[in-house]
Order: structure tokens, then sequence, then C-alpha cells
């Protein structure tokens, strides 16, 4: 049956959905008192791209929200930059131009009929944080606690929310695959205690909302890349699970049992051996796992990739594909596995596994191991592409990306009939934005933006969305 078919099964009330981050499309960074985030001098000095004017979101959010809407879409998936509202994550007094400014974007929202689904954390943590340790330092959790209690008592309009997004990516990018400031390479003790401390901090967060008695829904954000072994070898069997323990369980387990499970610390604890590193867990820390984990109200998961691992025991090495040359990133991470490509399974030009079946997995696997994860949203699912330039009133053809978001939709309605509760999908991105560790050129957006003139151009999959759409209505 085709798709078109399939989805009138979704329940009237689906989310269907385009995902932003402040960052990546706001624009106007130095305006109305906004503070640094860890990334301004970070892409400063490096010199390949600006995040201004990124979308211009900042001034242009009616356009896109009205876009939203006409192409078939009835939620948005935004972030709130932390330091429009606290400029150093720390200030005691919010800065008023920021806090209006989310005021007008929300109710903006609302107005034309698109529920806003908020996170307060997207990777762009507060430069003095940041210069101070970022997740690494427990008082970041702190400061962080306090943004989010004033957040829940100032933006009462919002009634979704999610804590942070992607922890993995944040730490793995800071400190193992070094693409993100501070840009190390495979410091293994940092890459874990970032999760750990992303994790608490979370739950802590949970565990005041639950509190204050608020009448929305709080959950958080993980992207899973499920990992496969190579072949059957045992090695490399062992590999595969060394590494989803690392990119996956670790987090998963934190989140939805309360506490790391005796099998995921084996594998956790047999990384740490093997690299010199380590974790620590302050008394108390697992009380506040396992106060949240019966109280996340959804779950986000994000899903691009898979990984197929084999064995691996040399010194840790990687390169990062960074720029869309096919072919250019390698992996290997010392006593763990090494990242290969699979005969048969398409990549991007980014070397990112092209694989639907990741995403049905995950989701079983999710739903199976983890009773108190309740409700699923897909908060971001899409696919990286060059583009061109559309010429005045021409539709760009993006039949990849429509294939490729085809595939994995249905994916999900495979696992939805085999009793996964998913319901809703975010396409990353709503509309084209500069990617964190590769720039303006990698696109994803259902929209175009033509950055210099910031005028947005329709893409095929934009026509494509709003007839899967309408199929409900
Ligand atoms: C997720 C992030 C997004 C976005 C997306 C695509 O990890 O939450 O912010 O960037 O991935 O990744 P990339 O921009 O690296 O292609």
């Amino acid at each position: 049956m085709s798709l078109l078919n399939r989805v009138k099964s979704l329940p009237q009330g689906f989310i269907w959905g385009g995902a932003t981050a402040a960052y990546q499309v706001e624009g106007s960074t130095k305006v109305a008192g906004k503070g640094k985030t860890m990334w301004d001098d970070y892409l400063k000095a490096q010199g390949r791209f600006s995040p201004d004017p990124a979308s211009d979101f900042y001034n242009r959010y009616p356009e896109d929200l009205a876009l939203s809407k006409k192409y078939g879409l009835n939620s948005i998936r935004v972030s709130i930059a932390w330091t429009r509202i606290f400029p150093n994550g720390t200030e005691q007094e919010p800065n008023q131009e920021g806090v209006a400014y989310y005021h007008r974007l929300f109710k903006e929202c609302l107005d034309q009929g698109i529920e806003p689904y908020v996170s307060l954390h997207h990777f762009d943590s507060p430069q003095t944080l940041f210069e101070d340790g970022d997740w690494l330092n427990r008082k970041n959790s702190d400061y962080f606690v306090a943004y989010a209690e004033f957040c829940f008592k100032e933006f009462t309009e919002v009634k979704n929310w999610f804590t942070i997004n992607e922890l993995i990516s944040l730490a793995y990018s800071q400190y193992i695959q070094g693409n993100f400031p501070p840009n190390h390479h495979f410091d293994v003790t940092s890459g874990i205690q970032a999760q750990h401390n992303e994790l608490v901090a979370h739950a802590r967060v949970v565990n005041l909302y639950k509190k204050l008695g608020l009448p929305g829904r709080i959950g958080l954000i993980h992207v899973i890349q499920p990992i496969y072994p190579i072949d059957d070898a045992p090695e490399n069997i062992h590999a595969a699970k060394l590494q989803d323990a690392f990119m996956n369980k670790f987090l998963l387990d934190g989140t939805f049992l309360g506490y790391y499970s005796d099998d995921t610390m084996e594998s956790i604890n047999e990384i740490l051996r093997l690299n010199d590193a380590h974790l620590e867990i302050e008394d108390g820390d697992l009380d506040i796992l396992a106060e949240a984990a019966p109280q996340n109200d959804f779950f986000g998961m994000n899903y691009y990739q898979n990984q197929f691992i084999k064995a691996y025991k040399g010194e840790s090495t990687n390169s990062f594909n960074g720029t869309g040359d096919k072919g250019t990133s390698s992996f290997k991470f010392k006593g763990v596995g090494e990242a290969v490509k699979k005969e048969g399974v398409p990549t991007t030009d980014w070397d990112w596994n092209i694989y639907p079946e990741g995403l049905y997995d995950s989701l079983k696997r999710v739903a199976a191991d983890y009773p108190n994860c309740k409700t699923i949203y897909i908060t971001e699912n899409g696919l990286g592409l060059k583009e061109d330039q559309p010429a005045e009133n021409e539709i760009l053809a993006d039949d990849k990306r429509i294939d490729y978001i085809d595939q994995h939709i249905e994916a999900i309605l495979r696992a939805r009939d085999e009793g996964v509760d998913v319901q809703g999908y975010f396409v990353w991105s709503l509309q084209d934005q500069f990617s964190w560790a590769n720039g303006y050129n990698k696109r994803y957006g259902l929209f175009f933006i033509d950055f210099a003139t910031q005028k947005r151009y329709i893409k095929k999959s934009a026509l494509w969305f709003k007839e899967l759409a309408d199929t409900m209505k």
C-alpha cells in the first residue's frame, strides 16, 4: 500500500512538524542584549562561516510559520537561546528583550495554529559557562535548573518542553570526535562524564517541573544511532555492544530506568579501562535519575543514521567529514571498534548511512526495553544535501529527500503497527539553516533559503509533505 494510504491510519492529532534550533536559525546573535554562546568566538576564529544572519528566523518567524501552516505542518520545534534570557547563563535578572522575543514567537505560533515544542538547550551553551567547563562543571546544572525554572514560570503558553537536545551528540562532538568546541579527540573521561552530568541536569529539571505542578508535558531528546556488528564474528559483536553502550544505552538506561544497568556498566567500564579513563557518579545522582525516570511524559527520538562496527585494537583516531566530500570520514575507537561501510547500504555525501531499518529497530528496542518510555515523537529526521539556488518561481526538485523521508516514515508506521506509540514526526529541518560543523552547504530544509537575500523558495518535499498531511484531514 502506498505511504499516502498508510498514513490514513494515523490518529487525528498526529504531529507533523518542522524542527529548528535557536542558534541555527535565528541569526541576530548580537542584538537585544543576547550573550555569547560557545560558538560565537569559535566560529569567528575558525573563519569558515558566520552564525549571522543564519535563516533570520529572529525576524522572519511569522513568514516561516505561515509557510509551515500552508504546507500542512501543525507543530514546530524551536529552542530558547539561554543567552537571550540570561546572557552569561548565571544572572539573577533576565534580559527582558529576550523574554519579550520568545513571548512574541510563541504567540505567533499559537495564533497561526502551530504548536510549539520547545527545547531549553540545543548545543548553545553560554560562553561564560563554557569557559568554566560547560557540563563537566557540576555547577553548570545549578544554572541550568535556575534558567529552566524561570522559563517554566514565564512561558506558561508553552505546553511541551524538552530539557536538552541530543546529550550524546554534544558530549561526543566536544570530547570524542572533536568537531565541536573545545575540540578534544577521544577524551573519554570527559565524553562519559559530560553525558552523565547532562543527564543529571535533565533529571533535576524534570523533577522540578513535576514539583511545580505545571499543566504541560516534559521530556528530553536523544539521537539514537543503532550500532550493528559488520558480521557475526564474536569480536565484532562485542565491539558493537561496547559502542552501543557508549552511544545509546548509557543514556537510555539513565533516562528511562533511572540507573545504569549492570550490563551497561560492564561495557562502559571496559571502555574506560582500555582508555585509561574514569567516570564519577556523586552521591545522590542516582536518586535524582530514579525520581525522574517515570516522570518523563514523552521521548523525543532523533534518527539519521546507524553505524556498522568492527573490532579495533589500535590507537584511537578519526577524521570528520565536514565538507561533503564523500569518503573522507573515519572513526577508530581504541579497544571499542572501527566504523565501516556495509555493501549495499547507501551513504550521503557526508558519509552517513541511509538505513531506515535502523529507525524501526530503534523504536522497537526502546519500546521493548524501557517501559517508562511512553509516547515517542520523532523529533528530527531528514537528509542533508548540497543544493543549488533555484531559478525564480522554480520548485527545487529534492526527490532524494522525499525518498529518504518516505522510507523513514514507512519504518515508523511499521513500528506503530507493531504497537510502538509514536505520535509525531518532525522533519529536520523546517527551512534551510547552517549545520554546526559543516556550514551552509548542507541543506536539510523543506524550504530553500537564499542566504544572501533571505528569500524562501519551495522545495518539492514541502509539496509532498502537504499531500501527506492533507490525506489525514
Ligand atoms: C542533530 C542536531 C541538529 C542538526 C542535525 C543535523 O544532531 O540536533 O541541530 O544539526 O543533527 O546534523 P548536521 O547539521 O551535522 O548535519
